[in-house]
């Protein structure tokens, strides 16, 4: 897999932590990264500016609850609070989970997902849940299988045929890693298509 160099990366600039889905800009096309808590959502947003020390990661796991708005050239990434994590408790969890599916079924703006996954771990309910809300809003969305640099070359063979198979639900899926810069190249593509 190629590295991605980070001086072809723009600037992104913070526009704003939003409790309430419904106040997020809509004036330019937003793209949401979703996925459960510690799937690697926010350091997967990060790499893809050149300043990306503005993502706000908290070292908490499952502690944001806001959806955090960043300026990617003309598009809005959204990064989400991670769903299912299980030392939250129910109701936060609910109010969470609420929270996004609000997004999601008010934004007309949206562009596309991106669906963070532990390579190691297989897609569940909760996944196939956004799937389907993506669906039924025509909308691509993109499976990324994460951490992949935790993965000796027999593993990562394994999880690139998992991938095959999870196509038929996804508009792509896409192995990488944060960490090594690698397996970015696909998105970066995407990204361009949709400004
Ligand atoms: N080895 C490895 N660790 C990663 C990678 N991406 C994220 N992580 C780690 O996984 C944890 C959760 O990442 P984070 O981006 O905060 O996940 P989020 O909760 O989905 O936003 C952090 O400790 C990250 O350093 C990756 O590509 N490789
Ligand atoms: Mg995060």
């Amino acid at each position: 897999m190629k590295t991605l160099e980070t001086e072809q990366l723009p600037e992104g600039s913070f526009q704003g932590a939003f409790g309430d889905p419904l106040k997020i800009p809509t004036d330019k096309p937003s793209v949401v990264f979703l996925g459960r808590s510690n799937s690697g959502k926010s350091s997967l947003l990060r790499s893809f500016f050149r300043n990306s020390s503005l993502v706000r990661t908290s070292s908490k796991p499952g502690s944001t609850i806001t959806l955090n708005a960043y300026l990617y050239r003309s598009l809005y990434f959204i990064d989400t609070p991670g769903f299912g994590y299980a030392k939250r408790s129910r109701w936060e969890r609910d109010v969470l989970s609420e929270m996004i599916s609000l997004y999601l079924e008010q934004a007309s703006t949206i562009k596309a997902g991106i669906l963070t996954l532990d390579c190691l771990r297989e897609p569940e309910e909760e996944e196939s849940y956004i799937a389907e809300l993506f669906r039924s809003h025509r909308s691509p969305l993109i499976l990324a299988l994460t951490k992949t640099d935790r993965l000796n070359q027999k593993e990562l063979s394994a999880v690139r045929k998992r991938a095959a198979v999870y196509e038929e639900f996804y508009h792509a899926v896409i192995p990488l890693s944060s960490v090594k810069r690698s397996g970015l190249e696909y998105l970066l593509r995407f990204f361009g298509s949709l400004y």
